[in-house]
């Protein structure tokens, strides 16, 4: 009795685990977007000031609970050397948030070229890509229309996986709710292909 009174209660109260890689150059606005995530979606979580953010070296992880879903948030390095990394981490992960500094046009083909080596991994085919178009809130910066022909020229690439450009701005917390929605209904959506990391339990 007390099993299946405790197996009844485990399916009411356990979330589905899910992991999401935090992707995109150094200086990007990774370790922001984080930041602010954390604070619209975590109770009484009290963010870092973004004068005080530093870049990512290395990892910032980070979890947040949307309903009945737990999404654990793996920010890693952009720095050419860190990117070497990524690729250890795709065959466990759920989904993929791609952060480009819409400010930055110079370095835009650089992302571009990057994203392109990103999901040429066989690891990651048929994973959601939610590719943020960051920093909106700068005059001047490239809007969606523009950043999204950019990363298309991967279309081939991409196929038919949950794919989607938006712009936010990390900053001033615009554009992150919508993101997330997407990205929790994608990751269900994909929920065959991979399961959540704790569906063994049920
Ligand atoms: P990274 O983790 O991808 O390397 P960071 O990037 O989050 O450290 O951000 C790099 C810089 O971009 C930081 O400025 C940060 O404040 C800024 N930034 C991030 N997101 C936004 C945004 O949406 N709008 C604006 N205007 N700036 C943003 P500093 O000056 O600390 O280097």
């Amino acid at each position: 009795m007390y099993t299946l009174l405790h197996g009844f209660y485990k399916y009411l109260t356990q979330k589905d685990e899910f992991c999401v890689l935090i992707l995109g150059l150094d200086n990007a606005g990774k370790t922001t977007y984080l930041e602010c995530s954390k604070t619209k979606f975590k109770k009484n979580y009290k963010g870092i000031m973004p004068g005080k953010i530093t870049t990512t070296v290395g990892l910032n992880i980070g979890n947040i609970d949307i309903n009945r879903v737990s999404l654990n948030f793996w920010d890693l390095g952009g720095q050419t050397e860190l990117q070497s990394l990524w690729d250890k981490y795709y065959a466990e992960c759920h989904a993929i948030i791609y952060i480009v500094d819409s400010s930055d046009r110079e370095r835009m083909d650089e992302s571009r070229k990057t994203f392109e080596k990103m999901i040429f991994n066989e690891n990651l085919a048929g994973i959601p890509l939610l590719i943020l178009a960051n920093k909106q809130d700068i005059p001047d910066c490239m809007g969606v229309r523009e950043v999204k022909p950019i990363f298309n020229q991967n279309a081939h690439l991409i196929g038919r996986r949950d794919f989607m450009v938006m712009p936010i701005s990390a900053l001033t917390g615009d554009g992150i709710a919508e993101g997330m929605q997407w990205l929790v209904e994608s990751i269900h959506r994909n929920i065959e292909m991979r399961p959540p990391k704790n569906a063994e339990d049920y």
